[in-house]
Parts: C-alpha cells; structure tokens; sequence
C-alpha cells in the first residue's frame, strides 16, 4: 500500500499549483523523493530540442557513455538502454518512456532495469518559459526505492547529485545553442 501522493516541491520551492500537480508522485514506504529547480537563459524551444530526445541522453547527461533505443520510435513507451562512464556504481540502465507531451513540455521515464543500485526511479521533467526574461524554468522531480543498506538521506544526496549536474549541462548546452 502506498503513501498519499507526495510532492517534492510545495514544502521546499514555490512554485504555481499547476506546476507542483504535475510533479505530485505516489511515493511508497520504502521510497524517497526530490526535486531540482534550474533557471536557464534560453528559449523554451532551445530547451525542449534537447531534452525531448528520448533516444539522445549524452547530448547533456555526462554520465551517459552511448545509448541505444532497444524498442520504438521516441514516442510512449520506447525503451532505451543508458550505459555509464566508468567510476559509478553501475554499467548500464534500460528506460522506458513514460510521457512526452510536447504542447505541455513534459517528459518522463522510469527505470526498469540494470546492473545499478536505483531501482524503479521514475523522474518527470517539465519546461516553463520565464515570461520576464524570455527564459526557461526546468523542474526536475523524481522517486526512486531506498536501496537496501542506505538511508532515505543518502539515496536522496545521491540522485540530487545526478540531477543537477544534468541540469546544468542542459542548461550550458541549451544557452551555447540560443547564443
Ligand atoms: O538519468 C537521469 O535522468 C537520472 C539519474 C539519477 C540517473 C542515474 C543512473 O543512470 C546513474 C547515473 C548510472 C547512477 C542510474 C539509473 C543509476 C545510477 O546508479
């Protein structure tokens, strides 16, 4: 039985409702959850062009060594196979694609196998245009189970880790291509 949906962001981050409600996740007893907020001087589109590849995790994501799409076509449900760079605790991870919504700027997937420590991570990531600056607002949340022999604390220090680093890179490969 699992918990009431849990948002990551109300308590830590202000954001609009509409944008917390996007980013609510069942979160079970042995789970833990986190969310990344990254500010990006960039268009929205500049931004979505790379993060909606589903089958092109290494154009931002350093830890990705080379990826291939082992079924679909990048819509719902195409499932990818991430090998990592040497020096994490992992080889490679396979990811199904949960949402793509290009009119809403949404994108999620979920972990459904690997030789690596975090099982069902599940993240969504949204875009939001900054209407002062012409920007873009990126929020990242995940869930992920609590691997067995560490704290809700640990696993959350980890991903959080993981997370922005990504974040910055999309948001220093996102601003290069708007320059
Ligand atoms: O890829 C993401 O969007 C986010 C994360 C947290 C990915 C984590 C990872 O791919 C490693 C970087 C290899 C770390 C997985 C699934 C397990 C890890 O241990």
């Amino acid at each position: 039985p699992s918990e009431p949906l849990r948002t990551p962001l109300t308590c830590a981050t202000p954001v609009p409702d509409s944008v917390a409600r996007q980013h609510a996740h069942d979160v079970g007893p042995n789970q833990c959850c986190s969310a990344a907020i990254q500010k990006i001087s960039a268009p929205i589109s500049a931004v979505w062009s790379v993060v909606r590849r589903f089958d092109n995790p290494q154009a931002y994501k350093h830890f990705v060594k080379s990826c291939h799409v082992v079924s679909g076509d990048g819509r719902v449900g195409t499932v990818r196979e991430v090998h990592v760079i040497s020096g994490l605790p992992a080889g490679n991870s396979t990811e199904r694609l949960e949402i793509l919504d290009d009119e809403r700027h949404v994108i999620g997937f979920r972990v459904v196998g690997g030789d690596h420590r975090l099982r069902n991570y599940r993240s969504v990531s949204t875009l939001h245009a900054d209407a002062d600056d012409r920007g873009t607002v990126v929020v990242e949340s995940y869930v992920v189970d609590t691997p067995p022999g560490n704290t809700e604390e640990e696993t959350r220090v980890f991903v959080d880790t993981i997370v922005r680093c990504n974040l910055q890179s999309l948001a220093q490969i996102a601003e290069n291509s708007a320059r």
